[in-house]
């Protein structure tokens, strides 16, 4: 079975049925359906075939679902890039996916950028009859790239099989339904907001208010005017929305089943906070790029503050200790996991591939702990990955980049705690010259995404190194 056969549980049984507000206009799943088959036929037209890839660099919009479903009904390989990247991240992308073209509202990546309202006017003459295609589970359906746990960004290839295991998992137990609203402001080119929003949407068959992006301020008009039964959110969100009123946080609370945390650690004290003021208790769970969701709180039962839960169902996991041996209770190690949402691997990256897997199962990088009855913490990561309001950072491309510039000589970066974001990336230079910070800051943030932006520039006169000269990031002054 394929993900267009699940999606048509909505696309076509439910195609009466309104289905989407986005901005001002609502559509049914029918419009959508129709709409997306028009672009099928165009790419089509366009000599776009199952196999190929295609690049969306787009800010979340219908153009986005309706691009993306047009691709998975042919089997065309979607490759979601963030927004947020500048020329320099697009282009490593453009570069390793060689995608047949790059969509976007914007011209960007070179001779392969193709404009998003023209391909959209386009289709509006295709035909609205769905494409054939011989697609299976086993077809990739996207490739979508993560820092990961080592390394700058790789390719992380997912089958309709791996996408489908999540949908079944999440609906199945977080009690997804037709009657659920779903208030969705996460962006559609990470899994967080396509995997478990757009997906479960278009499966469960639920009403999506799609926000073009989360915006703290406007927020709370969302919630009480449409109203959501379920949300999903990182913990910065969280984090952000304690500073509502109490009236309007109960009001939000009293209509929202569920509220679902994750891509980032959710302080306890956060979930804590966020019960007595909303009266709901967040359930945190516990994903990745490579492998979708892995572990989840219960829907009924103790959701257990700090933790992420069991493991959800079809899942195998195992923490291993650095001597190789499986942990004990209560013994920390690096969690590994294995089960049908758990990717291939990555495009065109054999090696980085065999290295990400052990006796069959995929070494996530998490630090991780089970307790007597069976529920996971994680303790951290055995990179140094910074997540800054759920977006991914790797010190090592930031690290690159400093280093390209003539007055520095060495850098080093590292997430400090933040409040709001989880961590911030600061930076600590080792100058030849002077340096103007502002104009360094300024020049990173017109080439690296803005959450990548280091928000503190720290000058030493040295890195503290190991015999072996490996910088040790832990020594630095704080
Ligand atoms: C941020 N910006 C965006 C954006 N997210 N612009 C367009 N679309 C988006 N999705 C802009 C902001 O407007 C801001 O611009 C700048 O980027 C910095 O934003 P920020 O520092 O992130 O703060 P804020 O604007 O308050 O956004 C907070 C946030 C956002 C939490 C809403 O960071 C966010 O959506 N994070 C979620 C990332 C995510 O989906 N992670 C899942 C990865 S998958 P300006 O001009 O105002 O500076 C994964 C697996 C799993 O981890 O387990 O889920
Ligand atoms: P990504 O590479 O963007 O898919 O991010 C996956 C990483 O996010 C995981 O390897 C974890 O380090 C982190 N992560 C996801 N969910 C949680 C969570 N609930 N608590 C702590 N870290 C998390």
């Amino acid at each position: 079975m394929t993900l267009t056969q699940l999606f048509d549980l909505s696309l076509i049984d439910r195609q009466h049925e309104s289905a989407l507000e986005f901005e001002e206009n609502s559509y049914s799943f029918g419009d959508i359906d129709r709409q997306s088959n028009q672009i099928a036929q165009l790419l089509l037209l366009k000599k776009i075939v199952a196999g190929d890839r295609l690049c969306l660099y787009l800010e979340n919009s219908v153009d986005f679902i309706s691009i993306y479903l047009a691709c998975v009904k042919v089997g065309i390989i979607v490759v979601p890039i963030n927004i947020l990247y500048k020329d320099r991240e697009i282009n490593h992308i453009s570069d390793d996916a060689a995608p047949k073209a790059l969509i976007a509202a914007e011209p960007t990546g070179g001779e392969l950028y193709w404009n998003v309202k023209h391909l959209i006017a386009e289709s509006a003459s295709m035909l609205e009859e769905r494409p054939k295609s011989t697609l299976t589970g086993d077809s990739p359906a996207a490739i979508v790239y993560t820092s990961g746990t080592t390394g700058t960004s790789k390719g992380a290839v997912l089958s309709h099989n791996n996408f489908i295991a999540n949908i079944i998992n999440l609906i199945t137990c977080w009690k997804m339904s037709s009657a659920d609203r779903l208030l969705l402001g996460l962006p559609l080119f990470h899994v967080h907001g396509l995997a478990n929003g757009m997906h479960c949407w278009l499966v469960a068959g639920f009403k999506l208010k799609l926000l073009v992006k989360y915006q703290h301020e406007t927020a709370e008009t969302a919630f009480t005017s449409f109203k959501p039964t379920i949300f999903f959110g990182v913990p910065t969100i969280y984090v952000r929305l304690l500073d509502r009123p109490a009236a309007i946080a109960k009001s939000i609370g009293s209509t929202v089943r569920l509220f679902v945390s994750g891509s980032a650690p959710l302080p306890p004290q956060v979930m804590q906070d966020f019960k007595a003021k909303y009266g709901s208790t967040i359930l945190e769970r516990y994903g990745m790029t490579e492998t979708l969701m892995n572990i989840s709180n219960p829907y009924v039962g103790e959701r257990r503050p700090g933790t992420v839960g069991f493991p959800l169902p079809g899942m195998s996991v195992k923490i291993i200790k650095p001597d190789g041996h499986e942990a004990a209770i209560d013994e920390e190690g690096e969690l590994h996991v294995k089960g049908p949402n758990v990717f291939e691997g990555y495009w065109k990256r054999p090696d980085a591939t065999a290295e990400a897997f052990e006796g069959g199962y995929f070494k996530t990088g998490d630090m991780c702990v089970v307790s007597e009855d069976g529920y996971y913490t994680l303790r951290g990561r055995k990179s140094d990955l910074i997540i800054s309001s759920g977006y991914n950072i790797y010190p090592r491309e930031i690290e690159e980049f400093l280093l390209e510039q003539a007055e520095i000589a060495e850098a080093a970066v590292v997430g400090v705690p933040d409040q709001v974001k989880g961590e911030i990336p600061v930076a600590y230079l080792v100058t030849k010259s002077d340096v103007d910070i502002n104009s360094l800051q300024e020049l990173c943030k017109q080439s690296l995404a803005a959450f990548k932006v280091p928000k503190k520039f720290v000058i030493v006169d040295h890195l503290p190194r190991t015999a072996l000269g490996k910088v040790q990031k832990h020594l630095l002054p704080k």
